[in-house]
């Protein structure tokens, strides 16, 4: 009630965002919808404190409660990951990532990371981020088929001897090989760092294995699968201070006061409170059905004649391989649906013969629509849509010259604002969404 009163040109553009949360379904598989009681934490008083330093050592008075608070949340991660440390201060995923190379190399090290276009994440050395420039990125890659080539990550390790060898990524499909990286790193002495962003949620919910008995340190987000707030944390297991008795330590550092001053505490306590749900019985169903509804999708997407990157998927995701229509078509597809309500994005495909801006495949998820309660049949009417969108814009290709390519970009969007049946699918995608009220919009 405050904000429309006092500020209603802010309170109108939370209404529209509220609308088109409610409207469309969010199908990009890093999003998700936290729950009222996740809101309320994160909108809450404790935003209004500052707390440099760790539970019981820090720089500011008043911090009794607010001790307690990170301590709720650190036990709680400690429990769901089976980790002796857990660091919940992290600002988000990037900064998380950045304190591991802080705490574990020197600048001018060599790592290793998936490839960007290949599917890794920017953190993991790509070539425009801090950790492509002050440490010498040595990247592995997918094979065509999509998996990991880990004759190449042998290959690599044994060649360049990295100090940190990272398992993660933002756009893969298929189990992390968590335990061969494990056979890598500690034969060329490497740390080990698994970054769950993605699969937190899966790996709580006990369908995806974890990384815990294999990695040194584990970074993850806590807004993706896991379903909190924007947010992060670090963990340490047994096997990193096995490595190395002083690494729990060496993440704190880096974190505060290596890269980051106060921590956001109201932050922490939605932490705490996305944990606590994690750790209920039913948060494994729906992690269950996470991964039931993206092989839903995926098989339904295949018999409408798409092409997925390896065949199909054993996580959350989807990575639809638009080559088929001609290459750099992700952007013809994500804007297309967007206009009928259905949010995804654009996303290279393992060997990309076009850019990252305008790349030849687009990426699903499933977590956002799973928590609103839809299952495999509303997964096949989704298909079923994108089918009839790709139909509707499959004239459409994308020139390579610059100003032949923007006059195609301006017909192709008149064309899907004037298109009557992209008026009629969108229409039907809001009677579904109206069917599953999102937790928290409704
Ligand atoms: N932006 C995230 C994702 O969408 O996967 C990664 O940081």
């Amino acid at each position: 009630m405050a904000l429309a009163t006092q500020d209603p040109e802010l309170h109108t553009l939370m209404v529209r965002e509220r609308e088109r949360q409610r409207d469309g379904v969010e199908l990009i598989p890093s999003e998700n919808y936290t729950s009222p009681a996740v809101l309320e934490a994160m909108g809450s008083i404790l935003t209004n404190k500052y707390s440099e330093g760790y539970p019981g050592r820090r720089y500011y008075g008043g911090n009794e409660v607010v001790d307690a608070v990170e301590r709720l949340a650190q036990e709680r991660a400690k429990v769901l990951f089976g980790v002796p440390h857990a660091n919940v201060q992290p600002y988000s995923g990037s900064p998380a990532n950045l304190a591991v190379y802080f705490a574990t190399c020197q600048a001018g090290d060599v790592i290793m990371g998936q490839n960007l276009p290949d599917g890794g994440h920017l953190t993991h050395g790509w070539k425009v981020s801090a950790t492509g420039t002050f440490y010498k990125s040595v990247p592995y890659h997918v094979r065509p088929d999509g998996y990991i080539d880990f004759d190449e990550v042998w290959r690599l390790a044994r060649e360049h001897r990295p100090r940190l060898i990272w398992c993660g990524a933002t756009a893969y499909v298929r189990e992390f090989p968590f335990a061969r990286f494990a056979e890598v790193t500690d034969e060329v002495g490497a740390y080990f760092a698994a970054d769950i962003a993605h699969i937190a949620g899966l790996i709580a919910g006990g369908v995806h294995p974890s990384p815990t008995p294999h990695a040194h340190i584990i970074t993850t987000t806590t807004h993706k699968t896991l379903r909190g707030p924007r947010g992060a944390m670090i963990m340490v297991t047994e096997r990193g201070l096995a490595k190395d008795p002083e690494l729990a330590d060496k993440i704190d550092r880096a974190i505060f006061p290596g890269l980051q001053g106060g921590p956001h505490d109201h932050t922490t306590a939605a932490i705490a409170v996305a944990l606590g749900e994690a750790m209920k019985p039913e948060f494994g169903a729906y992690a269950a059905q996470i991964v039931a509804n993206a092989r839903a999708l995926g098989q339904a997407l295949m018999e409408r004649g798409f092409t997925l990157v390896t065949g199909g998927t054993d996580n959350h995701m989807l990575l639809v391989d638009l080559t088929p229509d001609g290459i750099g078509r992700g952007v013809f597809l994500q804007e297309a649906l967007d206009a009928v309500g259905i949010t995804v994005n654009k996303n290279t495909i393992p060997g990309e013969p076009s850019s990252a801006f305008y790349p030849s495949g687009i990426r699903l998820g499933t977590p956002a629509a799973t928590t609103r309660g839809m299952r495999e049949p509303e997964m096949v009417h989704l298909a079923g849509w994108m089918a009839q969108v790709r139909e509707e814009i499959r004239g459409f290709q994308l020139p390579d010259d610059r100003e032949a390519r923007n006059r195609v970009l301006r017909e192709f969007r008149a064309g899907i604002v004037g298109s009557q049946r992209l008026k009629a699918i969108r229409e039907e995608v809001r009677a579904l969404c109206r069917r599953f009220p999102v937790p928290g919009v409704g």
